[in-house]
């Protein structure tokens, strides 16, 4: 996250870290349900050597605040299964994203508990607050962060932001960042939440998917429209 604050311990308690194993942090991921996690599916293709599309690669950290340390309320799982949406295009970006199941369901706590997922006629208006969050990077090429971060930006017009990104978008992208530049999700916040919140509780709106560069004028954050995939998260996770 560009522009972004520490976090509290606890308050986005539906974020995730994935990890590769040996490795780190890699990208961000959202609980929604003690077996189910929601990602992208760019976070989940092969690499060449890096089997990113196996569930053995991964652990997923649940409860975390700070990286390499590890705290009493954090729960490390290992995948028993990735879905990637079968329609995912990496040219394009399109359908951006999949599901995660753990190996085994997880006990909600203080710093464990489920985003809601918006209905499919949920609204996400232009102007609407929402938050970003992740241990991605705090500047376009830079270092990862150690302590999760918060940003708040607003969800941006639908054409307003394709002009802008030179008509990239399809209509299962959503757009949010702030214009002037210097707040936006960057590398290692892929498939984190955007989190928008509706009477007391918050939704998954998004999932962190692109951008060009990170936090510069004019080019917002792109993410997956989560409305749009109800029915495929239903069909796969009963959720
Ligand atoms: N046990 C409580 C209840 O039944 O009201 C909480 C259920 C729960 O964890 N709901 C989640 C939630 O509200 C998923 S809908 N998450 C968003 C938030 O905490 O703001």
């Amino acid at each position: 996250i560009v522009g972004g604050e520490d976090a509290t311990e606890g308050e986005f308690p539906w974020q995730v870290s994935l990890h590769v194993k040996g490795f780190g942090h890699v990208c961000g991921a959202s609980i929604i349900h003690p077996r189910w996690l929601v990602t992208a599916a760019h976070c989940v293709q092969d690499d060449g050597k890096m089997k990113f599309s196996q569930p053995g690669t991964w652990e997923a950290y649940l409860g975390l605040h700070t990286q390499r340390k590890i705290e009493s309320m954090v729960v490390k799982r290992n995948l028993k299964q990735i879905i990637p949406h079968p329609y995912y295009n990496a040219y394009t970006y399109d359908n951006d994203i999949a599901l995660m199941e753990l190996d085994s369901p997880v006990t909600y706590s203080d710093y464990i508990r489920p985003i809601c997922l918006p209905s499919p006629q949920h609204d996400f208006p232009a102007g609407h607050t929402v938050w970003i969050t992740g241990w991605g990077a705090t500047r376009e090429g830079g270092f990862a962060a150690t302590v999760l971060q918060k940003a708040q930006v607003r969800i941006i017009n639908y054409n307003t932001c394709n002009k802008l990104m030179n008509s990239q978008l399809t209509s299962r992208m959503m757009c949010a960042g702030i214009l002037q530049g210097g707040v936006d999700a960057c590398q290692g916040d892929s498939g984190g939440p955007l989190s928008s919140p509706a009477g007391t509780r918050m939704f998954l709106a998004g999932v962190v998917s692109w951008g060009d560069g990170c936090a510069r004028r004019n080019k917002p954050g792109i993410y997956t429209t989560v409305t749009k995939y109800r029915g495929w998260i239903q069909q796969h996770t009963g959720v």
